[in-house]
């Protein structure tokens, strides 16, 4: 059976969690759930805790108090690591990424072999990807001066939708915190692009903007100003 743990980073999400959509997804034979709370001060616990208990193949790591998307992505792929899933990877509380896209993404990680499996959001004639203009240039800005940090061709580091194969290399990548709180997708991939890593972009069908984000103008600018550290730090991993 391909097993599959799918984590979902939640920070003050009770508004826009849609469990709905969640069970839906819980459809798929051998997928789990494991949605991490993130020291959130609105009622999403309660709402996760509810639903774990209703429903088979969903977990709830809560962390207190809110360490940012980076470490909770860390956290949950960490304890997704500790069991037997032979894929695991994220998704953001929004599902921007829709649920059969999700599932596309996890098939082709278990069906290649690569190390990574990421979701990219291509805007071209026959796909549904639903992004705001000043969201799009901002978002090519970023993805040229991540490719330049990582010395990679990546079209979109920022898609919260990846898969990868449960690994010694995945377990190496994760075992320490991250560096960047806003570029974090970023480092993450240098670290694999480090150990020499296979990484497959997929281009999405559909995606769509939620309304709602938690991620500001202000922290894409952060994002923009940590890839330069990254880049140094990756130079340090390299070498090691
Ligand atoms: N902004 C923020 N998001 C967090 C944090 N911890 C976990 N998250 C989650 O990270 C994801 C960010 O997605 P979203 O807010 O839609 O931002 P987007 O990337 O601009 O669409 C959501 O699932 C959040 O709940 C945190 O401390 N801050
Ligand atoms: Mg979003």
């Amino acid at each position: 059976m391909e097993t599959t743990i799918v984590v979902i980073p939640c920070y003050n999400e009770a508004e826009r969690l849609d469990l709905e959509e969640f069970r839906a997804l819980l459809e798929e034979p051998g997928l789990s759930l494991l949605f991490v709370d993130d020291g959130s001060r609105d009622a999403t616990l309660d709402m996760l805790q509810e639903f774990a208990a209703s429903t088979d193949n969903v977990d709830v790591l809560p962390l207190t108090p809110n360490r940012g998307k980076a470490e909770a992505v860390r956290q949950g792929l960490l304890r997704a690591l500790e069991g037997e899933a032979r894929v695991v990877g994220f998704i953001d509380a929004d599902m921007a990424t829709p649920g059969e896209e999700v599932v596309r993404l996890t098939h082709r990680a278990h069906a290649e072999g690569a190390d990574a499996i990421i979701g990219s959001r291509i805007a071209y004639m026959g796909t549904d990807i639903d992004r705001s203009m000043g969201r799009h240039l901002l978002g090519r800005v970023f993805a040229t001066a991540a490719s330049l940090a990582l010395d990679a061709k990546v079209y979109d580091t920022q898609c919260g939708a990846k898969f990868f194969r449960a690994s010694e290399l995945l377990s190496r990548v994760v075992a320490e915190p991250f560096h960047s709180r806003w570029a974090f997708d970023v480092e993450l991939l240098g670290r694999l692009l480090a150990e020499e890593a296979e990484i497959i972009e997929v281009p999405l069908r559909q995606w769509v903007d939620v309304p709602g984000s938690k991620i500001g103008f202000k922290s894409m600018v952060k994002a923009g100003l940590d890839l330069v550290q990254i880049r140094s730090h990756l130079a340090k991993r390299r070498r090691k």
